[in-house]
């Protein structure tokens, strides 16, 4: 039901109107529906959410509370990622019998070709943007889109049986796919994060695995060994699973031993390639690069385009990404280290002295771990936003002396400014979600290299 012709005439609820909610309004006009988007957001203004959607393009706009009337004859409701399916609000589309998919559930039924989807806690954006330029060196047509920026129903519509679609899928997109099916899936990691969401560890681990739900032994899920959610999947999904390891030295899969990466097959290894032939730093980012490795071999591209790929792959934006060197002082980009487990990857990454921006929006995350992987580096602990009193008191507990807190995200960066000398580092790496002092990670981020790139060479 729903494909491209059954959504012909249909009236379809889209919810949210940030960018999946417009990428989705396009798609559905584009294919015959009758699109009427919603926003909760009573603030914002018809005219500046119609503005969003490109010329031509019509939908009716509800804005603020969603009225009863407007669930008359509509079959089906294309939820945002932000937007909760545990709530009252999407009760009431469930007893209307209303279909719910999300954003990525209608790509993928409107899209064609390959598909490749990556999900995981952390490193799902650099592995997509790897993936990306390696299915370009060997493919005509790659779309690289989900969770990293650019929604899946932007390009769903011009895939043709060629394309390759290789998707950053978050676990607010997987929680509401249908038959969503890649090709090839990889789960990076599961750790703490997006409680606030997902309730328990239980739950967030299960909206992982559905990545793989649909795929069948003619499919590809690429797992990482290490990890013991991870692990659990790999020991009852239907797809061929390829693993991989820094820890253990597998007999089939892809595993780093010493400073090399390796791959195995039966017990045969062959040596792919150095660490240090990457641009990469950090133990997370070798963990990426086998993934990519794993997940492009089994899309047939040839092992020696995969790495010669990867030796010219230049970190993410915002993910432990090198700035500049100011009177001395290293400034590291992290922004994207928005939960505990990825800003230890981010603090780990760091060998000189470190004076560390942390703090946020709180998604009651646990910072032990994290404060514990400072291992004595962190000779200034500067916080910020919501999570700074709880952040001040755990790291108190575990004898961190240095903590200053910050009214804003200038004042913090004075701060590390004037307590970083020539041979520290200054990481902005924040182990929080920006929401409520930046739209997004990414404005968090370009402000700190503005700040920093403002700064005088010397005094
Ligand atoms: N809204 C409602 N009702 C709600 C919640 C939100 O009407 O209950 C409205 C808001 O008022 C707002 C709109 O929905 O106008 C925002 O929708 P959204 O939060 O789903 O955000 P989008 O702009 O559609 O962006 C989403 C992803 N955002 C989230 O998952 C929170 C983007 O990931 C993604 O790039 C984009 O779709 C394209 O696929 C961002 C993110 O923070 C980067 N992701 C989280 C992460 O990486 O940790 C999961």
């Amino acid at each position: 039901m729903f494909g491209e012709n059954e959504l012909k005439n249909k009236k379809v609820l889209v919810i949210g109107s940030g960018l999946s909610g417009i990428g989705a309004t396009e798609a559905l006009w584009r294919v015959g529906a009758h699109p009427i988007l919603f926003d909760a957001n009573e603030k914002l203004e018809t005219e500046s959410v119609k503005a969003k959607l490109k010329q031509g393009i019509e939908a009716d706009i509800i804005l603020g509370e969603l009225p009863e009337e407007a669930l008359a004859d509509v079959s089906l409701a294309v939820f945002s990622p932000g937007v909760p399916t545990d709530t009252e609000f999407a009760e009431r589309f469930r007893t209307r019998n209303i279909t719910i998919w999300g954003e990525i559930e209608l790509a993928y039924r409107l899209g064609n070709g390959k598909v490749i989807g990556i999900t995981g806690t952390n490193g799902k954006t650099t592995t997509t943007s790897l993936v990306g330029e390696i299915m370009a060196a060997h493919c005509t047509k790659v779309d690289v889109v989900g969770n990293i920026g650019n929604p899946y129903t932007l390009t769903a519509l011009s895939a043709t049986e060629n394309t390759v679609t290789v998707a950053e899928i978050s676990s607010f997109q997987l929680e509401t796919i249908d038959r969503f099916c890649p090709d090839v899936s990889a789960i990076l990691n599961i750790t703490p994060d997006h409680l606030n969401r997902h309730h328990t560890m239980e739950n967030y681990a299960a909206v992982k695995e559905f990545i793989t739900k649909n795929q069948t032994a003619n499919q590809t899920c690429v797992l990482n060994y290490d990890n013991i959610y991870t692990k659990a999947i790999g020991d009852r999904c239907f797809a061929h699973v390829v693993w991989f390891s820094v820890v253990h030295r597998l007999h089939d899969g892809f595993y780093l031993d010493g400073e090399d990466i390796y791959f195995a097959k039966e017990g045969e290894s062959t040596r792919l390639m150095n660490i240090h032939d990457m641009n990469l730093v950090g133990m997370c980012n070798v963990e990426n690069v086998m993934a990519a490795i794993a997940i492009t071999q089994a899309m047939n591209v040839p092992m020696e385009t995969i790495l010669s790929v990867i030796k010219h792959f230049k970190a993410v934006e915002h993910r432990i990404e090198f700035v500049a060197t100011k009177r001395g002082v290293d400034y590291y980009n992290d922004s994207k280290g928005t939960n505990p487990d990825a800003a230890i990857q981010g603090i780990k990454a760091m060998s000189k002295p470190t004076v560390l921006i942390g703090g946020g929006y709180d998604k009651q995350s646990e910072y032990d771990e994290w404060i514990e992987a400072f291992d004595d580096k962190v000779k200034c602990l500067v916080l910020i936003g919501q999570t700074r009193e709880k952040i001040a008191d755990c790291a108190r507990k575990h004898g961190v002396k240095n903590i200053i807190l910050a009214e804003s995200f200038d004042e913090a960066f004075e701060v590390c400014v004037k307590q970083a000398q020539s041979g520290d580092a200054v990481l902005l790496s924040p182990a929080c979600a920006s929401w409520g002092m930046f739209p997004n990670y990414e404005v968090r981020g370009k402000l700190f290299k503005e700040l920093v790139n403002s700064l005088e060479e010397s005094e």
